[in-house]
């Protein structure tokens, strides 16, 4: 069985940049709507158990009903452990060094990263990703990810930012823009130092 995770921190905790209406609904309906649906879709081919990273490595082998609902239960997990309370600002130490060299500088990622997330058509995720031994920034449409075996970029996402629209219509409604930039003052650099010094 695949469970939700339990979010590190109250609902209302990424105030005012996400709002507390929206992670409830987000965490509680939506990312629980993923973990059923993966669940029974698991049942049905016979693969209960099976480690998520092994699903998402071998995913064109699955129905569709795997590949979304298994990329929306690991997008999410991810997503929540990325982002939290008193967090924003720059990264430090062994993170920064590499995205200086992968990027020239902080602020072009960032640049990447917004222009990947800004022009994403339709739903999906923004990445940042350990691609061979350098960072690169990647989208996915839908719930897919860069660990799925069908990904344009492959490689460990240690940032995620959801653009489907359930992540921030009720405060932004259509201004993807400024649910965007309000991202960053909850990015949980700690939390994205320790993905990159295990994926590295
Ligand atoms: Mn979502």
């Amino acid at each position: 069985m695949y469970e939700l995770p339990k979010l590190n921190y109250d609902f209302n905790a990424l105030e005012p940049h996400i709002d507390a209406k929206t992670m409830e609904i987000h965490h509680g309906k939506h990312h629980q709507a993923y973990v059923n649906n993966l669940n029974a879709a698991a049942k049905d081919a016979n693969i209960e158990g099976l480690e998520l990273s092994e699903l998402l490595a071998n995913v064109s082998k699955y129905s569709p009903a795997i590949r979304n609902n298994g990329g929306g239960h690991y997008n999410h997990s991810l997503f929540w452990e990325t982002i939290g309370p008193n967090a924003g600002g720059l990264p430090t130490g062994e993170l920064m060094d590499a995205i200086t060299a992968s990027f020239g500088s902080f602020d072009h990622f960032k640049e990447q990263f917004n222009k990947a997330a800004t022009t994403r058509f339709g739903s999906g995720w923004a990445w940042l990703v350990v691609h061979e031994h350098t960072l690169v920034v990647s989208s996915t449409p839908n719930q897919d990810n860069p660990l799925m075996d069908l990904a344009d970029i492959k490689g460990t996402p240690i940032l995620g930012l959801d653009v489907w629209e359930h992540a921030y219509y009720l405060n932004y409604q259509n201004r993807r823009p400024d649910y965007i930039a309000a991202f960053w003052n909850v990015v949980n650099w700690n939390k994205v130092s320790e993905l990159y010094s295990k994926a590295k």
